[in-house]
């Protein structure tokens, strides 16, 4: 299996992806686009039928899409910590993670991922209130913490993940939220910041953000603090 990443900095839906085939536990060799070079629209166009990644390359099939690639998995390695075990639980985390997938427009366009920037940056910057001033984004955040509250009190007793101990495909989902709250200094609910600080403390996610760092040396911070 061959998976195609955006950035590790910024690249949400590709992170998301490779959260999966981690939490899968299946082979996979992966290969970075960066979507910001002149030559990304080409070369994204010869890769994925969508014009978009994260795509999953396996068994002669193309197949795009973050909960398309989930569930390809799923199907592959049933049982895996992709979904939950039981059925009830399994069923809210698609509901949650479709939603993330559907909805939340507001807040991916005014905060978008940058695991490499803080803001603001420094003095003169304008601050972080405009950007959560803006129609939507602060309904988009309240949306998100009952999501993770309701979700946590109906099935997280055993655990800080959604689910409780098991960090599943739903809490991938999530995890570029999580992301946002701390590059924007956003301010939630402590029970809400708890699940964010797990979301973001987990070994996968860590890993993820360790290859962002990689990434920030090799290109440079300011350069990738400033895209997008
Ligand atoms: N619905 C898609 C969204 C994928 C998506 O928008 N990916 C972004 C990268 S994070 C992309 O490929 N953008 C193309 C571009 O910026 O030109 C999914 O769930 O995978």
């Amino acid at each position: 299996m061959h998976l195609i990443i955006g950035g590790k900095w910024s690249s949400t839906w590709t992170m998301r992806g490779w959260l999966a085939c981690k939490l899968s536990g299946l082979d996979f060799s992966t290969e970075t686009l960066f979507l910001s070079r002149p030559d990304s629209k080409a070369r994204l166009a010869e890769v994925s039928p969508t014009g978009r990644i994260p795509v999953l390359i396996h068994d002669g099939m193309r197949i795009t899409d973050t909960l398309a690639i989930a569930e390809y998995l799923w199907e592959l390695a049933p049982g895996s910590d992709i979904w939950p075990a039981d059925r009830p639980a399994r069923t809210t985390a698609r509901m949650v993670a479709a939603e993330m997938h559907g909805h939340f427009a507001e807040v991916r366009a005014a905060l978008p991922m940058n695991l490499i920037k803080r803001w603001p940056i420094k003095d003169g910057v304008p601050s972080n209130v405009k950007l959560l001033d803006r129609p939507g984004v602060r309904d988009n955040i309240t949306r998100v913490e009952a999501i993770w509250r309701e979700t946590r009190r109906a099935w997280g007793a055993d655990g800080p993940y959604l689910f409780g101990e098991r960090f599943t495909f739903a809490d991938a989902m999530y995890a570029p939220m999580a992301s946002r709250l701390r590059t924007y200094s956003v301010d939630v609910a402590p029970d809400s910041q708890g699940y964010a600080d797990a979301c973001l403390g987990h070994p996968l996610v860590l890993e993820w953000i360790s290859g962002a760092e990689d990434q920030a040396r090799e290109i440079g911070r300011e350069a990738v603090a400033a895209w997008p």
